[in-house]
């Protein structure tokens, strides 16, 4: 399409989104900060998919800017009739909205702004630099705060073209400005695999960071990826694609999906490439898909036992899946926008995957009967299951004393109000028996180190008694059947000791949580109790320090007004040599103490860590500790 610079539309300034960053970013938090990249980085995958650019290149430059470069055609950079005196690109930069008519998105982006998002990164940059090859020359322009600096200037005459923007996010804005390597690389695959053919290549100046992401097969690469050292039910993959589908949407829609012997599944899904860890509609035509073509094919063959039904679970357990579509107005909701809920969706993308399954299994009678076997199979464990299940609750219910009787429970039973300490070893939980507050703490010990959820299968699972008694203390049960409205305490507390005995603890504890309850915190309701390290003595004042850094705080700080002063360092092993006043004090009074509260961050980069550090193959750990080793040198406590 060629470009007409009278085209532009509506326009606005970018004070509004200085004054409200969240309306256009969703915040200033570490999550938004990445988002002025994803911004960029849409842009420039726009230029690709148009076909008029192969090569994205993403700097984490020294300084703590980003640098973005696309070789595409360039943002224009002719004056505008309504702007005599001023450039396209000055208008792009410097206004909402100056997507307009000419930029011909059709598909909206990131939470529905439309191509507004290199006006957005602008506003909140304390400098932006932007570098254009276009029309025989490059040209240059740098805004300081959403402003220009002078006018668009021209450089040198050149062949090329392409757009190179950097930038560097305002401190004003954002409290913590430090880009996170994982999360750049996370978010450069997954575009590299939503839009295959895009190459992409990422680099950190100031470590060794380089990476060339380029996925000819899309999803199906993405997928290959995950299930590579997974044991597959049948080696092919069910791919597929579709156009056009929908009566008033204009969907497209791709997927990838390989099933694997495994219990855990991972499904993700993608509207118009950006994540929605929360799933929708667009999910849920194609979970429904798949529930009735695999239904539907063990009937016709004869595969299904009298008395066993296929529900989802059956096919989504051990399913490795990726789904993408493209909406012309996706309406993201829930609290992190991750969520699709056009209504029209899920009829037609049903009927298109259900169409192609349908095909995919009749095509390979042979290979598709050992999968939907392998279903039904699943199925029947899953039932024989409840039956077990039902019979131990009902069991249970005869009982009725069903809490742990390690349990030390507190005197109130509203949840809001109530926090379950989970402590290691029976000597640690003395002293938090003694320093709770009876009323509305409560304090579960542990004995040794809890089962590690991510080697251990089902079976010893279930049977062991820490992981029951946790289980039974929350009273939310766990896994599929996790219930938030069974909670018995709003927060669940671990508390280990500062050392790396602790640190594993609280490790696997994390682990289990993560794995058989993400619920509880996603929504927020686990928290890590941060006992000192330390205590600084001097005079009669004695303060507590979590850590190294803080206790030279303190030290200086007493130096400052004392330089003579006599200081006397104690470190704490444990938690059970504290006596119980000061662990009340530094860790259990609400008044006092600090907490960390524990929240995922990124889905994607949460599931491999766990499964590389805490899985089956020791690697992978190991691999994955040579990569990290830099970063921890200080925190080695041999
Ligand atoms: C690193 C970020 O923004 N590249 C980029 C942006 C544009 C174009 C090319 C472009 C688009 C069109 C015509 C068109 C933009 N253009 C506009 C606007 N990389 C990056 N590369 N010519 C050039 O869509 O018709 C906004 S962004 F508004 F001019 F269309």
């Amino acid at each position: 399409m060629t470009y007409n610079a009278s085209d532009i539309e509506v326009l606005e300034g970018l004070e509004g989104v200085r004054r409200r960053p969240g309306m256009y970013i969703g915040g200033t938090d570490k999550r938004a900060l990445h988002h002025l990249v994803t911004e960029l980085l849409d842009n420039a995958t726009d230029e690709v998919v148009a076909g008029h650019a192969d090569r994205i290149t993403l700097i984490l430059e020294r300084g703590g800017s980003v640098s973005v470069q696309d070789n595409g055609r360039g943002i224009p950079v002719d004056p505008l009739p309504r702007y005599p005196d001023k450039s396209a690109l000055e208008v792009i930069l410097t206004k909402l909205h100056a997507g307009g008519k000419f930029h011909n998105k059709a598909y909206a982006t990131a939470g529905g702004l439309n191509g507004v998002g290199i006006s957005v990164v602008n506003a909140l940059s304390l400098w932006t630099e932007v570098q254009v090859d276009r029309d025989g020359f490059s040209w240059q322009q740098r805004f300081s705060r959403g402003k220009p600096e002078g006018g668009l200037r021209q450089l040198e005459p050149t062949r090329k073209r392409g757009t190179k923007v950097t930038f560097m996010p305002d401190a004003e804005i954002f409290p913590e400005i430090r880009f996170q390597i994982e999360n750049l690389v996370e978010m450069c695959r997954s575009k590299a695999y939503l839009n295959k053919g895009v190459k992409i290549r990422l680099k950190a100046e100031d470590t060794d960071v380089s990476h060339e992401f380029h996925y000819p097969n899309g999803l199906e690469d993405f997928v290959a990826s995950w299930v590579e050292k997974q044991e597959k039910i049948i080696p092919e993959f069910f791919v597929g694609q579709a156009e056009g589908v929908g009566a008033d949407e204009n969907i497209r829609l791709e997927w990838a999906i390989s099933w694997t012997f495994d219990d855990k599944g991972r499904q993700l899904s993608y509207c118009n490439t950006i994540p929605t860890g929360q799933g929708g509609t667009h999910e849920t035509g194609m979970k429904s898909a798949l529930l009735k073509g695999v239904r539907e094919f063990a009937e016709a063959r004869n595969l299904l036992p009298k008395g066993i039904t296929i529900v989802s679970d059956d096919v989504l357990d051990g399913m490795f899946g990726v789904l993408s579509i493209f909406i012309p107005s996706p309406s993201f909701s829930g609290q992190t926008k991750e969520k699709i809920t056009n209504t029209g969706i899920a009829r037609p993308i049903e009927g298109a995957i259900k169409d192609q399954l349908d095909h995919w299994l009749h095509g390979q009678p042979e290979q598709a009967s050992k999968l939907v076997e392998t279903i039904v199979e699943r199925a029947k464990e899953r039932q024989n299951r409840r039956k077990t299940a039902s019979s131990i609750k009902r069991k249970s219910v005869t009982n009725r004393l069903t809490l742990p009787g390690k349990l030390t429970d507190c005197i109130t039973s509203d949840p809001d109000l109530s926090e379950l300490f989970i402590v290691e070893g029976d000597s640690a939980g003395g002293s938090a028996k003694q320093a709770r507050d009876r009323h509305t703490q409560a304090v579960l010990p542990l004995r040794g180190k809890i089962l590690n959820v991510e080697q251990a299968n089902m079976d010893k699972f279930e049977k062991n008694t820490e992981v029951q008694n946790l289980v039974t203390a929350i009273g939310a049960g766990c896994g599929k059947q996790f219930d938030l409205s069974g909670l018995r305490y709003g927060s669940v507390i671990i508390m280990t000791d500062a050392d790396v005995d602790g640190a594993h603890i609280a490790s696997l504890l994390l682990t289990f949580f993560y794995r058989f309850m993400p619920d509880l915190i996603r929504n927020g309701h686990l928290y890590l109790a941060q006992p000192p390290l330390f205590r600084v003595n001097s005079g009669s004042s004695s303060s507590y320090a979590l850590d190294e850094e803080e206790k030279q705080k303190i030290i200086k700080k007493i130096r400052s007004k004392r330089p003579n002063a006599k200081i006397d360092i104690s470190r704490f092993k444990g938690l059970g040599e504290m006596v119980p006043s000061q662990l009340r004090e530094t860790t259990m009074n609400t008044q006092t103490r600090r907490l960390l509260k524990v929240f995922v961050d990124d889905e994607e980069i949460t599931h491999d860590t766990f499964d590389r550090l805490m899985g089956k193959r020791p690697i992978e750990r190991f691999k994955f500790i040579q990569e990290k080793a830099s970063f921890a040198q200080d925190n080695l406590d041999i």
